[in-house]
């Protein structure tokens, strides 16, 4: 499966090259038996992609690389749970980031977060949540100690099964408010 991912991947590189503008390729979704696989690069002071596409239900395998030289970290969730984060780190000052007892918020806003070390890369098998794509501000932060403010935010793209996206339904990248 892997190989014949990579194949259809040339072949689409190829055909842009040739064909002129490139066009995002349509997303298969991911299931528990063949998740599909998402990477996300973190450095100073963004994400790359600058949209991350993901289905509503889908099982993705995340590989969150930090590419910078600072500790960052990849905050799934809507505006509550990157809220909460913000609250809990600001709070910490700039503690020695992990799921500690010093860094913590209830379980029903936790979201989904990965820290990732700089050179590290993190990978994390996740099922997106259904009701994701109706929750308000749904984006990937980061929230140590200050780097939300510095644009470490990028909205998620509620892609449909056989949709390229769906027009509208993109994220609110303002995240929470202060
Ligand atoms: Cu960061």
């Amino acid at each position: 499966m892997p190989t014949a991912v990579a194949v259809v991947a040339l072949g689409m590189g190829l055909t842009s090259c040739a064909a002129g503008p490139e066009v995002t390729p349509r997303i298969t979704p991911g299931t528990a038996a063949a998740p599909r696989e998402v990477n996300v690069i973190t450095r100073e002071w963004t994400f790359v992609p600058p949209v991350v596409d993901l289905v509503p239900g889908e099982t993705v395998v995340l590989h969150v690389v930090n590419g910078g030289t600072e500790i960052h970290e990849a905050v799934f969730g809507p505006a509550s749970t990157q809220q909460a984060w913000e609250s809990a780190e600001a709070a910490a000052g700039n503690p020695p980031p992990g799921p500690t007892p010093a860094v913590s918020v209830p379980p029903d806003v936790a979201g989904l977060r990965i820290v990732v070390r700089s050179g590290e890369r993190v990978d994390a098998m996740w099922t997106v949540p259904l009701e994701a794509a109706n929750s308000p501000g749904y984006v990937v932060g980061c929230h140590i100690a200050g780097h939300f403010d510095r644009g470490m935010v990028v909205p998620v793209r509620w892609v449909l099964p056989g949709f390229d996206h769906v027009p509208g339904i993109e994220s609110d990248r303002r995240g929470p408010t202060r």
